[in-house]
């Protein structure tokens, strides 16, 4: 008899509610829960792929060590001895700092990494904190910290209200909610937009699988986006259209605005973005005038040169046009568990210590991920020389992955908290698997912040790992135990600290963790057994989640600043505008280079990097895949579903390639998280389809200046045909395969 048990697929932020049949310890199938408050039965193809993640035969289930170099299973007891003993060693001897930790996207999908994010910090003790956000997201958690005054103050598209929508930089078709929960199938809620007779654009150098849900696609030479935003401000300012509406006396700055742009001439930006004069002033006309309308972009925009400037522009945009707190504009949740006003360390900071190196500034206690490698690798006082990292890969997801791999074989102690031996855990001394995906229970203690309702859901285990079987909670908070114990100066300090850790460990379970939260939280039923609210009993009792609300208006009382105002012109920010009039409008020609293409980042449809172990996800036609305009390929002579050579000032790679007028001019893209060509690597399907790996390819030397953040769009690359034209397969360039025709 199979039952089916319901979840929250745990991939991406969409937070998709899925159903899973199954039988003893079988899965049967996984479908999307068609009563799930959020997602309403929508999911995409990954979900499906959990279920191979399950049954993977290449998932670690035992701590394994590397012995000359060959990799043997060791006991857990002996595992974490030996963790803690090598890092108490190092930090020991050669200071705090000498250990530095690497949290990688899965984290801020699990409940068990993210509740020990906070201690991990405490407790070792190290500035050298590195995570996926410095390749990803910082500039928006800046731009947030300084506006707001918190760095995870999300502002929230409200799709489901709006009347205008404009976006930069992201495909949601394909990534879904990119940093909104917005369940999957993100575009039926642009085809509503339409419906209800309101407009949706997008601005990107590919015309991604998006545009066909839009009323308009324009190009945009990559890491110009900043300038465009200019050129939609200025225009909304003389047309006389600016309007701070309910947040009038909320709102600090707002008299800067105008003199700091100033001097950019719309002509020039026009010529600069490859975007007409007449369409910025068009479209900023109709964003200010359309009832509501939302300015919002992702990945394009945030790894790029101008990350910080182009999140910041945008809420300039919304705010000044009366969309900032307003439905059908940005908006802000209201979460359930309020992490983020009872933990004031996450709120963000900056500039409080640099790295030792490059001299690059903290934020948010982090330090950028493209300094890792220099940091392993300049010998002198601070010298990291033992990294923890968990459930990320930056041998493949970091600028430059093969400096980086040189780096990580150069530390005197690595240990990997990760199901597989990857291009990164490979180089560490000792791996400790988590259970697998349904061992465990599951809140979305982070992306609850990004939701796009108020809403709450849990999601209990729904198999018994083989036994002993730790989760992350468990693996994260014993690796520390016994790093604090064994660093301990006398023994009444290490007797303390061993059973002051035990008893934590043994009492404080996430559950407990959550129930406190929920019941305490702004839906809470507190200890009032009569008083109805939140609890984890509540959640437990509704398997499909419990709908609190849609986003309601926060501002100003939600704001973290001190004066509890929007700061719309932090002088950070202000002071990055001359670097990018100088880079784009200096009035110099650019300099002829030998690589003169741009090639920037994509996602594709049905993966998403680690899950390359999933056959039902990867097998079939080959994704990993160059796109290149037909005229930039005729003019090297470059053949249709031949193999390319991509070359940059890092290095080179070899890439299927496809010739598409989807691409603009001068621009080339291709997909991140592929190259599984490494050696010593367990994941038998994704070396069986390995694709090439972009950060073979990209600089760590280049960052956003302002925010740190890695640059991996708008990388200038030269592109040739190969020598030896070897011929791909021959299947469209474009994936636009919906859940349906996948599964048919
Ligand atoms: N299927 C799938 N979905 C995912 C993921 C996945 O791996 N697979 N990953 C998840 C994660 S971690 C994230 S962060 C999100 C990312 O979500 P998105 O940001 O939507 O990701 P991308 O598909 O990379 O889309 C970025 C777009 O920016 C464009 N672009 C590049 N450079 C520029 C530029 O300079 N200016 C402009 N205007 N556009 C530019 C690219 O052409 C591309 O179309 O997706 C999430 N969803
Ligand atoms: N060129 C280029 N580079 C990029 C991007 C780009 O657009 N272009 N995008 C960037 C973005 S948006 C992101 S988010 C990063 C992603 O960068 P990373 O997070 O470093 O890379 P992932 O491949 O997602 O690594 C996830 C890891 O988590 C492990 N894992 C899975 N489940 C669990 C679990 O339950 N517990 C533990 N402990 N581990 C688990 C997987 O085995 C894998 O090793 O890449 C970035 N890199
Ligand atoms: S969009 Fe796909 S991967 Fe993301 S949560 Fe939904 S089903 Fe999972
Ligand atoms: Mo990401």
């Amino acid at each position: 008899m199979s039952n089916t048990h319901f979840r929250t697929c745990h991939l991406c932020e969409t937070m998709c509610g899925i159903a899973v049949e199954y039988e003893g310890d079988q899965i049967l199938s996984i479908k999307g829960d068609v009563y799930d408050v959020l997602s309403r039965g929508n999911i995409c193809p990954k979900a499906t792929g959990l279920q191979d993640v399950h049954t993977d035969p290449d998932r670690l289930r035992k701590p394994i060590k590397k012995i000359n170099g060959e990799w043997l299973e060791i006991s857990w007891k002996d595992a974490f001895q030996e963790v803690g003993s090598r890092l108490a060693e190092i930090q020991r001897r050669d200071g705090m700092n000498a250990v530095a930790s690497y949290e990688g996207r899965s984290t801020a999908h699990n409940l068990g990494c993210l509740l020990m994010v906070d201690p991990l910090r405490r407790f070792m003790g190290t500035e050298n904190i590195y995570t996926a956000s410095t390749v990803d997201q910082q500039p928006h958690n800046f731009v947030w910290y300084f506006m707001l005054g918190h760095q995870f103050m999300a502002t929230i598209p409200n799709l489901d209200r709006t009347d205008y929508y404009l976006m930069l930089g992201t495909n949601p078709k394909v990534t879904n909610g990119a940093q909104m929960a917005t369940g999957a199938n993100t575009y039926k809620k642009l085809q509503a937009i339409r419906k209800r007779g309101g407009k949706v654009l997008l601005i990107d150098p590919r015309r991604n699988e998006t545009a066909p849900y839009c009323d308009e696609h324009h190009f945009i030479k990559p890491a110009t986006d900043a300038l465009l935003l200019i050129g939609l401000i200025k225009t909304v300012f003389a047309k006389g259209l600016a309007t701070p509406g309910r947040l009038k006396n909320h709102i600090t700055g707002w008299e800067k605005i105008e003199p700091a742009i100033s001097e950019f001439d719309l002509e020039e930006i026009a010529n600069a973005t490859g975007i007409g004069a007449a369409d910025i002033e068009r479209i900023a006309i109709e964003f200010a005038s359309a009832k509501s309308a939302i300015c919002y972009g992702r990945t394009g925009l945030s790894m790029q040169e101008f990350g910080g400037l182009c999140n910041w522009l945008m809420q300039v945009l919304n705010v000044v046009t009366g969309n900032m707190d307003e439905p059908g504009g940005m908006m802000f949740p209201k979460t359930a568990i309020d992490t983020f006003s009872v933990l004031e360390s996450v709120k963000g900071n900056y500039g409080r210590y640099h790295s030792r190196v490059s001299g690059r500034p903290e934020f948010a206690d982090e330090l950028p991920v493209s300094v890792l490698a220099e940091e392993i690798m300049t010998p002198g006082k601070g010298q990291i020389k033992g990294l923890i990292a968990i459930a990320g890969n930056p041998a493949l997801a970091m600028p430059n992955g093969k400096l980086l791999e040189e780096a990580l074989d150069q530390l005197e102690f690595m240990v990997s908290i990760d199901p597989y031996l990857n291009e990164t855990s490979r180089h560490a001394d000792i791996i400790l698997p988590a259970v697998g995906p349904f061992e465990k229970s599951h809140y979305d203690l982070f992306y609850h912040t990004y939701d796009t309702i108020n809403w709450a859901k849990y999601s209990p285990a729904l198999f018994k790992p083989e036994a002993p079987g730790y989760t992350d909670y468990e693996i994260i908070a014993e690796v520390l135990r016994q790093v604090v114990v064994k660093r301990a100066s006398n023994p009444l300090k290490k007797l303390f600290a061993q059973s002051l850790g035990w008893l934590l460990l043994k009492t404080i379970t996430p559950e407990l963790i959550l129930d406190l939260g929920l019941r305490f939280g702004p839906y809470g039923k507190g200890l009032n057994p009569f008083k109805e609210g939140l609890s984890l009993k509540k959640l437990k009792e509704n398997p499909h989640g419990v709908f609190i609300s849609k986003l309601q208006r926060s501002l100003p009382e939600g704001l973290f600043t001190k004066d509890k105002k929007l700061h719309l012109a932090p002088e950070i920010l202000l002071s990055d505008l001359p670097r990018l009039k100088q880079r784009w409008l200096s009035g110099e020609p650019e300099k002829p280079s030998e690589f003169d293409l741009l090639i920037v980042s994509r996602n594709t449809n049905r993966t998403l990097g680690w899950m390359h172990n999933s056959l039902r996800l990867v097998k079939g036609k080959e994704t990993c895949t160059l796109l290149i305009h037909p005229d930039d390929a005729s003019r090297r002579k470059i053949i249709d579903n031949t193999y390319v050579t991509v070359s940059s000032v890092t290095g080179s790679i070899e890439v299927l390639v496809k010739i598409s007028d989807v691409m603009m001019p001068g621009v080339v893209s291709m997909p991140h998280l592929w190259g599984h060509t490494r050696p010593g690597t367990r994941l038998s399907v994704a070396n069986a389809h390995p694709g090439a790996s972009m950060n073979d390819i990209t600089n760590e030397k280049v960052m956003d200046e302002l925010t740190g953040n890695a640059v991996v769009n708008g990388v200038p690359v030269k592109v040739e045909a190969s020598k030896d034209a070897r011929v791909g397969d021959t299947t469209p360039a474009h994936e636009n395969e919906t859940i349906e025709e996948f599964i048919a």
